[in-house]
């Protein structure tokens, strides 16, 4: 996009967070960031950083870790709390910068701010928490309990999708943990980075423990995952990456977390309440443009209720208005950038190649206002098959594949024959098949008679199969990423006592 002439006359300039200081790349190099709804709009020039950058800012969490560790939890709480304050206040703010740079809605741009404040208000209250097990020995006068250490210096890798929450998910678990964190966000989004930082160092997390560094995956992301000194990554976004450090890091048994998407269904049955459902489904489907990990990919419909809800999903979805996120009046804001605009318009194709019948949307949108954005038209494509590409690969933009079934059975086999397992949901009046699927979904997330978006911070996030390796953000489990269990026995009957030996 450097070629495209900007409409801004001078642009800021942002630098790395190292050590408690501001600092361009050593390298001095620089990208820009541009508004994705209008590519004319250039937000600031950013530190292109490489490994000498990476080397810094983990050598400054290794510095500012023994004191960090040792400030006690609920200390490093307050911190926390007052970083929570400090994102509410400046909420407005942040929501506008985060429209303008990712292009979701202003009211969704909000919500992402106010994700980070509810899991900032969350982990502050880890600090008083953060329980361990008390428990009885199998000896007499022998005591026993757990107790949660942080793991050291840890590397925070961040989509561009939320780009205040999940900064906000990951770093606010690790460092209430007693951890040091290097965060390394998205491309695409280092402004929203740089505007929740310099808050952080506002609220008061001493020097050396919160690090930024921005710039590309190849140079900043790898170098992050090699050092041998960051021993934690947490990483959101794309599958292949995520395998890629999961090898990486397996030489030397790095702890790593990963989130890597989904291809979330909506089952709708025969026996559902049509109008609910179908707000559900535009809200899930075409909400954030498509663009969450959590969108709903794949309608799974009761054939007897299907021409129904397809043609009335048709019309709500010609009827989305498209726009710049700022305006009041758009429903669905611009894809990130020129590629996924490609990648998105790519699998319309391969979907009618496959056989499926292209019911809305389907190209890019340029009309009035929208030629200088990366638009695409909210599109819906029928008559999908279970294995088909559009039914199994994550197209990460406002595309919905429509499969219909025959009865529970069925439904509940076509959701499970995904390759990801992150969020599902269910309409049906009856309870009996509720709980089946609450049951039979495989999926970390489901949903009852709502759609597969707008998980909540205090809750387990996190999916099964190829979304992730395990672990879960959010809730009191993100601590299991960010913490070491140490167990301690402690025997005050003044002799030897052998465990498994002297107690028979
Ligand atoms: C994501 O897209 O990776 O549940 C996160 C939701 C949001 C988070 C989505 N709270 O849709």
């Amino acid at each position: 996009m450097a070629e495209t002439p900007s409409i801004t006359t001078k642009a800021p300039s942002f630098g790395n967070f190292i050590g408690g200081e501001w600092r361009p790349a050593e390298s001095g190099r620089t990208f820009e960031s541009r508004n994705p709804a209008d590519s004319r709009d250039l937000i600031g020039h950013f530190a292109a950083s490489d490994a000498a950058d990476v080397a810094a800012a983990v050598r400054a969490a290794e510095e500012a870790l023994p004191a960090w560790r040792a400030t006690p939890a609920p200390k490093r709480g307050e911190i926390m709390y007052a970083f929570g304050a400090l994102l509410a206040q400046h909420k407005e703010r942040l929501a506008h910068a985060l429209t303008r740079e990712m292009g979701k809605v202003l009211a969704e741009a909000r919500g992402d701010v106010q994700e980070g404040i509810d899991i900032a208000y969350l982990m502050a209250g880890e600090g008083r928490r953060m329980f361990g097990d008390t428990t009885p020995s199998e000896l007499p006068d022998k005591w026993a309990m757990s107790i949660r250490q942080p793991v050291g210096t840890a590397g925070i890798i961040t989509p561009w999708n939320f780009p205040i929450a999940i900064p906000c998910w990951k770093m606010t678990a690790a460092l209430i943990c007693g951890n040091a964190v290097v965060l390394k966000p998205a491309s695409d989004t280092p402004h929203c980075a740089v505007l929740l930082v310099e808050l952080m160092a506002q609220a008061g997390f001493p020097a050396g423990v919160v690090n930024l560094v921005t710039g590309s995956g190849a140079e900043v992301g790898v170098p992050l995952v090699d050092n041998p000194d960051v021993n934690v990554i947490s990483f959101t976004g794309n599958g292949d990456t995520g395998r890629d450090i999961l090898r990486r890091g397996a030489k030397r048994m790095l702890r790593v977390s990963l989130e890597l998407g989904g291809k979330n269904a909506i089952v709708v049955m025969a026996d559902a309440d049509l109008d609910l459902a179908v707000d559900g489904i535009v809200w899930s489907a075409f909400g954030t443009t498509g663009q969450r990990c959590t969108a709903c990919s794949r309608l799974v419909v009761d054939e007897s209720v299907a021409d129904e809800l397809v043609g009335r999903l048709v019309d709500r979805a010609n009827r989305l208005r498209l726009g710049s996120g700022l305006e009041t009046t758009t429903d669905v804001g611009p894809l990130i950038n020129s590629a996924a605009s490609d990648k998105v318009g790519g699998y319309v194709g391969v979907g009618t190649d496959e056989g499926a019948r292209l019911v809305a949307g389907g190209s890019a949108a340029t009309s009035d206002g929208l030629a200088h954005g990366h638009f695409f038209s909210p599109t819906i494509l029928d008559g999908v098959r279970p294995m088909d590409r559009v039914a199994q690969e994550e197209i990460f933009g406002p595309v919905l594949s429509v499969l219909r079934v025959s009865g529970y059975e069925e439904a509940a086999m076509v959701v499970n024959s995904s390759r990801y397992g992150l969020s599902s949901s269910i309409y049906t009046r009856d309870t009996n098949t509720a709980f089946r699927a609450m049951r039979d979904f495989a999926t970390g997330i489901v949903y009852v008679n709502a759609g597969t978006i707008g998980a909540e911070t205090h809750l387990p996030f996190g999916g099964i199969k190829g979304t992730g390796n395990g672990h879960r953000e959010a809730g009191h489990a993100a601590l299991d990423t960010f913490s070491e269990w140490k167990s301690i026995y402690v025997d005050y009957s003044g002799r030897l006592q052998r465990a498994q030996i002297d107690n028979q």
